[in-house]
């Protein structure tokens, strides 16, 4: 590929690429080292076959997509921000009220760098926990979606990149290239956060994971919108309206899985959901695998939010560097000098809520509304199961459930909320957790299915195409 490549219609951007000549001397240099990256690890065996994909053209909310058949890395990444907004100001931490920044104040440089290289980080992991996936796509409809939300999440350390070279010179120029350097799951080099790291070895992994882990990644990105540097407020917003639709893959594919299970059920009259050899002799994901995938899934996405109590988080609320869900809506003085907020804490042998410092909770607070949008997610599954007439309920495991970060590391509990000492953890903990066979059970389903129109047999067709298109679309096509 051409690396001289004119960005101003090569890469899609709104940042002015063409005449601010040193950062695009950086990016130039940068992209064939992403490219290099991308295709040895992105997604494995497909790069050469033409997939329906939509691509960023504009930050118009109405019109900001155009779709067409484009092989993957022919894909036009770009660099674009929200508008921007005239006359913001800051609107919580110490500096609420004033004008936000278009450059970053001296004394706030190293925490917004190590912000946004952890966001920056988990981009190009998730591309590489989902490289394989494509082989085993339930249809070609969901290798398309796969392979769009990773282009997407390319696009996203792009983002997180514009920002390094742009206004972090040379030490940004260095995490750029450690961003395309550290490896999912590498001993030596891992990804810099617990979830990045684990394997996403089949799709129901896949699914789970663009619900609940996508959705850290939605109110991560809300919090960072809320920026007082306003560079990184605009890219995190424009990057949440990708979000929405790869939130949308991981819950409508549960979603078909459930359906598809409780279809089976009903066909083969089987009358207790619970018995799983009944359900996995039909080739379905049995119903309490699924809640076990949940509980897995919830309790180490929540390890994302950091710390429930956390200097760190309560320092760059107060330097107005990364701030709550919607601040606007908060009715407090966004300062929280004297506020509290109830954090789930234990004590003794019970979990109890404490009312703590508010700017100590930030990190809890976050992932309370993370929870209660999860929650919203629940109710759509269990909709799906009520209306196949199915008594089985799913539901989100307890914050207090399997957590390696915060309150909880050091104390096991059940995905009630109870909870237990060591021994009785460990006897118990397959009852809640994916054990190997039931891991090598869903691997064992995840044969491909790439007959235009088709599905796999454990998942529902989706409701509608994309982009309204018909059902046997060839979304991507493998015949050359
Ligand atoms: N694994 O005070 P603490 C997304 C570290 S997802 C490993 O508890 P803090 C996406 C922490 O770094 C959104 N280490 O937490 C989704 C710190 O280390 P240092 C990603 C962890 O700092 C799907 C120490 O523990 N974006 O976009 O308040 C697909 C103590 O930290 C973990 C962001 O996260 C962990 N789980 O909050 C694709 C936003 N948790 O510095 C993409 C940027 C904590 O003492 N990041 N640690 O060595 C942040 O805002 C914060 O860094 C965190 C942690 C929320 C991650
Ligand atoms: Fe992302
Ligand atoms: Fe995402």
């Amino acid at each position: 590929m051409d690396t001289q490549v004119n960005y101003d219609s090569l890469i899609p951007n709104n940042v002015g690429l063409a005449a601010d000549m040193k950062l695009r001397r950086a990016m130039e240099r940068w992209y064939p080292k992403y490219l290099d990256w991308w295709t040895s690890m992105g997604p494995n065996g497909f790069q050469d076959y033409e997939v329906y994909l939509r691509t960023a053209i504009s930050v118009d909310p109405e019109g900001w997509a155009r779709f067409g058949f484009v092989k993957m890395p022919d894909y036009r990444w770009g660099v674009l921000l929200a508008p921007q907004q005239e006359g913001r100001t800051i609107a919580f931490g110490q500096h609420k009220g004033e004008p936000v920044w278009q450059e970053i104040p001296g004394e706030y440089r190293a925490m917004l760098r190590r912000l946004i290289v952890i966001q920056g980080d988990t981009e190009p992991a998730s591309v590489e926990q989902q490289r394989f996936l494509g082989t085993t796509a339930p249809s070609l409809y969901d290798m398309r979606n796969v392979f769009q939300v990773n282009v997407e999440e390319g696009r996203h350390l792009w983002a997180m990149v514009y920002l390094l070279q742009k206004y972090f010179g040379r030490d940004g120029r260095e995490e750029a290239e450690d961003l395309l350097q550290r490896r999912s799951g590498d001993e030596d080099r891992p990804r810099i956060l617990g979830a990045f790291n684990e394997a996403t070895p089949d799709w129901v992994s896949f699914f789970m994971f663009t619900t609940f882990t996508d959705r850290d990644g939605k109110f991560q990105l809300e919090a960072l919108a809320q920026s007082g540097f306003d560079p990184l407020a605009r890219t995190c917003r424009f990057m949440l309206t990708e979000e929405g639709h790869h939130m949308f893959v991981g819950r409508t594919g549960v979603e078909r899985i459930v359906q598809r299970t409780c279809q089976v059920l009903n066909e083969q009259g089987i009358d207790d959901p619970n018995d799983i050899q009944a359900a996995r002799k039909h080739g379905v994901v049995d119903l309490p695998t699924i809640q076990k995938k949940i509980n897995f899934h919830v309790a180490v996405t929540l390890d994302l939010f950091g710390a429930e109590i956390s200097t760190n988080a309560a320092n760059a609320f107060n330097a107005s560097l990364k701030g709550r869900f919607r601040e606007n809506r908060i009715d407090d003085d966004h300062q929280l000098a004297n506020e509290t907020y109830p954090v789930s804490q234990v004590v003794g042998d019970r979990i109890v809520e404490r009312d703590v410092p508010a700017l100590s909770s930030i990190n809890a607070r976050l992932s309370d509304d993370f929870i209660a949008d999860c929650n919203n997610v629940l109710k759509r599954w269990n909709w799906a199961l009520k209306a196949h007439d199915i008594d089985f309920r799913l539901s989100l495991p307890h914050r207090a459930f399997n957590r390696a970060v915060g309150e909880f590391a050091e104390v096991q509990a059940t995905p009630q909320g109870k909870l237990l000492s060591e021994t009785e953890w460990a006897e118990r903990q397959g009852e809640w957790l994916p054990s190997e066979a039931d891991m090598s059970y869903i691997l064992s389903l995840m044969q491909p299915c790439t007959e235009p129109g088709r599905f796999a047999n454990w998942i529902a067709p989706p409701r509608a195409g994309i982009n309204g298109m018909p059902g046997d679309f060839e979304y991507v096509k493998l015949a050359a």
